[in-house]
């Protein structure tokens, strides 16, 4: 995660505190020195003087409160936020059911590796263990211990004048790799409590948060790569902010490109070298591509190795052959048969390597192309007029009703414009998307969770990010995670925002009917009602659009709804019968004896 911080003196001579500074101000003081525009939560009683902090320091360019639904939609937009900004992303709540309804959100926070303040309200101290209204102190519903397997850093603050102490710890921690969100449980009569201090952190020093370079290692893999002879990349979430010099990597060593689910986001899907995805939903392509015998090197960057990443941690990435490059010693961990491991910034690593490889092709040095007899796995047949046409599978192209969804996506990725941010909800529209979706879009706006996997992920954090970016941005969703946690669409409405939702609907729990079937277990607890989104969000004054047949899905006009300052939905009825590409992952859950599903 990349920030662009600098030192604002006078923001916080903006702050010097007087009679009626108490610690919620110092919060804000800390939030504004670090450019975080805005709050998300959920007001109640003990987080109140929080809210009255906020409120005193609007005139002072203070954040802005965006009150989400429910707690976990905050959550999910100070993550969209955070994921768009690089900033910290921010959210409260109350104690008791308000901080346990933020859980999710944290963890899936967590999980992805997003930097994030979480701050909740505590039971004020002298009620502590008296069954005080929604008590979360620690011999009750114990909130601090609740948070305590998702958060990076998590504390009391049991004493007023913890409080910088603890606010410095909680920001650094959140911005210290692996990424994540801290959490500080503060009783509401501390936040009320007179600060006596300035807020103590120079937020120029966070960017200095790297990871040291190990030049031993570079020199290491320089003479690997010396004597290899073809080379294949597998290139992981973590790669955003060194994929040029990872692209240029791949061109002067002719290697292979795939990527994980998660890392699609960085490549051009048109580069002559990419392969498409290995791991969840992938491309054959990509599995043949690191299969290829005469690949002696493949060589893993930025990446977790996660389960859906690495198709269930399969051989065909996890072997001897492999060299794995990461900012984060702690994934190594999963990399133990690796022939190479290489720890560092990866922009230098590559800067360095790229280097070093200009040098050798000076003195002669090749590699060769990857699996030349073969073509690009989208194989290019025809151009037509302005499009490529593709090879895709006849379902791309197909006009049949109900929408097939391979349909749908592939004129997805050709309609929508460039500067909307997409973001995708758990179910099968990871699926779809993941195998179908192709677009020379390399500016990372292309947002997943698959580290917690939450359904309802994206209705949120597609708000968040549309606050960050000042663009608009889309949210493709099931009609099941719509049901679990819709209501956020109204945030955009109340805040004016151009963010689209687009129900693919199928009246199921679809990841869980094709899940079961695919797995031949039972068919359970999967059906939902038939219901009309776009209806529903015609009674709340948002413009709902019903797209049965190709005519009204072409008649989508993204530009407009791009422009219009205001939520859209889109009810999508697509082919319920048609089976998503996640044979693996059942194949996988198989072998645990697990049910299918997400
Ligand atoms: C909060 C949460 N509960 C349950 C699950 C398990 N799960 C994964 S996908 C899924 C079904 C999603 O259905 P829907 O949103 O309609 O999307 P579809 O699969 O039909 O595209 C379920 C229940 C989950 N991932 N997250």
């Amino acid at each position: 995660m990349t920030q662009s911080l600098s030192h604002t003196s006078n923001l916080l001579e903006q702050s010097t505190p007087d009679d009626t500074w108490d610690n919620a101000d110092l919060i804000i003081a800390y939030l504004k020195l670090l450019k975080v525009d805005y709050i998300f939560g959920v007001p109640g009683g003990a987080i109140e003087p929080l809210y009255n902090a906020i409120a005193r320091n609007q005139k002072t360019n203070g954040p802005k409160i965006i009150v989400a639904r429910h707690e976990s939609g905050a959550a999910f937009m100070a993550e969209g936020y955070a994921r768009e900004t690089g900033k910290l992303g921010v959210c409260c709540a109350t104690t008791g059911p308000g901080t346990t309804n933020l859980l999710t959100g944290v963890a899936s926070a967590y999980a992805d590796n997003v930097p994030m303040l979480v701050i909740t309200a505590q039971t004020p101290l002298p009620k502590f263990g008296k069954n005080a209204l929604q008590e979360s102190s620690c011999t009750a519903i114990d909130t601090v211990g609740i948070f305590r397997y998702c958060t990076t850093y998590n504390t009391l603050v049991s004493h007023s004048e913890q409080i910088n102490t603890k606010l410095v710890a909680a920001i650094m921690s959140a911005f210290r790799l692996p990424n994540g969100p801290s959490h500080l449980s503060i009783p509401s009569d501390i936040l009320r409590q007179k600060a006596s201090e300035l807020p103590a952190l120079n937020p120029s020093q966070l960017v200095n948060n790297v990871t040291f370079t190990d030049n031993i290692a570079i020199s290491t893999l320089v003479d690997m790569l010396s004597n290899s002879q073809r080379i294949a990349l597998f290139l992981g979430r973590d790669c955003g902010k060194a994929i040029k010099a990872i692209i240029e990597f791949a061109e002067l060593t002719n290697a292979a490109i795939t990527t994980g689910p998660a890392a699609k986001r960085w490549v051009d899907c048109f580069h002559p070298q990419y392969y498409g995805v290995f791991g969840f939903a992938g491309h054959e392509s990509a599995e043949n591509a690191l299969l290829d015998d005469a690949v002696d090197t493949i060589v893993a960057i930025g990446a977790q190795i996660s389960e859906l990443g690495t198709n269930g941690w399969s051989e065909s990435l996890l072997s001897k052959k492999l060299v794995h490059i990461d900012e984060i010693q702690e994934h190594f961990s999963r990399t133990p048969m690796a022939k190479h491991h290489l720890c560092g910034d990866l922009q230098v690593i590559f800067q360095q390597l790229n280097n070093d490889i200009k040098q050798g092709i000076k003195w002669g040095k090749t590699w060769k192309s990857p699996m030349s007899s073969k073509q690009h796995f989208l194989e290019k047949k025809a151009i037509c007029g302005p499009q490529i046409k593709l090879n895709l599978p006849t379902s791309c192209y197909s006009d049949a009703l109900p929408l097939k969804p391979q349909r749908v996506v592939t004129e997805f990725a050709k309609h929508i414009p460039a500067e909307y941010r997409l973001h995708f909800d758990a179910g099968n529209i990871w699926a779809w998307f993941t195998h179908y979706h192709h677009s020379s879009n390399t500016l990372g706006h292309y947002h997943i969770a698959m580290g917690f996997g939450s359904m309802g992920w994206a209705i949120g954090a597609a708000v968040g990010n549309c606050i960050g970016s000042g663009k608009p941005s889309v949210c493709f969703t099931g009609d099941g995670s719509y049901l679990m946690a819709g209501q956020e669409i109204t945030v955009a409405l109340q805040h004016n925002l151009p963010v689209v939702y687009v129900v693919f609907n199928d009246s199921a729990l679809g990841m869980v009917k094709h899940g079961q079937k695919l797995g031949g277990a039972e068919q359970i607890g999967y059906a939902l009602p038939i219901i009309n989104y776009a209806k529903i969000a015609d009674a709340m004054g948002i413009e709902g659009i019903q797209v049965r047949t190709i005519d009204e899905l072409m008649a989508i006009d993204w530009q407009r709804l791009g422009d219009k300052k205001g939520p859209t939905m889109i009810d999508l009825t697509i082919d319920p019968s048609e089976v998503p590409p996640m044979g693996q992952r059942v194949k996988g859950l198989a072998n645990q004896s697990a049910t299918p599903g997400g």
